[in-house]
């Protein structure tokens, strides 16, 4: 596949360091998953209805716990967010597991999807709604990827249902990785 930009992508590599994420997946691990999808979820600051592919005030949950609040002040210091983000998905995907291409619900959510990644790296393919161009980026652990613009708003994004996938020309097997994705909720006061 032709490799082109993706305008509003961002990817930093190690955004955290790996003691950071050990005792993140254990915070993550100590919390509820829910089963309700192929992949255990875990909500926070507001559910998200898939079905309905809305959030509402009944939707609220409560303020993100202090260790998910703490991300989303570092994630408002980088400048990714003019002010912290009060919505959070935990998706684990296991060897075999994705999620399929979609643009983040546009009423529902802010400007700014930031995603950061703990244990297994995956391969997230985008594509661009408009003219179909596509792109595969490497997700590495510990990394943040942020979407802004036309990678929010123009492309799609998804992680292919598969056991492995070729990083650096070399064909890597999944492992379990979980992802953390701040946004902010759009609720008409
Ligand atoms: O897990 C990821 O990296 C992507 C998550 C995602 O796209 C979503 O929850 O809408």
């Amino acid at each position: 596949m032709e490799e082109v930009p993706v305008p509003g992508l961002t990817l930093i590599d190690d955004w955290i360091g790996k003691s950071d994420e050990d005792q993140l997946l254990g915070l993550v691990d100590a919390g509820n998953w829910r089963n309700d999808l192929k992949r255990r979820v875990q909500h926070f600051g507001y559910r998200y209805d898939y079905r309905a592919r809305s959030v509402s005030l009944a939707d609220h949950l409560g303020p993100l716990p202090g260790w998910l609040a703490m991300l989303a002040g570092r994630l408002v210091d980088g400048g990714a967010f003019s002010k912290p983000p009060d919505q959070v998905i935990i998706n684990e995907y296991l060897p075999g597991q994705g999620i399929s291409a979609h643009i983040d619900c546009v009423p529902c959510f802010g400007e700014t999807i930031a995603i950061l990644s703990l244990g297994g790296s995956t391969v997230m393919k985008f594509q661009c709604s408009a003219n179909g161009a596509g792109r595969e980026l490497t997700l590495p652990n510990c990394s943040l990827l942020t979407l802004m613009g036309p990678a929010r708003y123009d492309w799609l994004h998804a992680i292919p249902a598969r056991m492995s996938d070729v990083i650096d020309g070399v064909k890597t097997p999944r492992i379990r990785r979980v992802s953390l994705t701040f946004r902010s909720v759009n609720i008409a006061a």
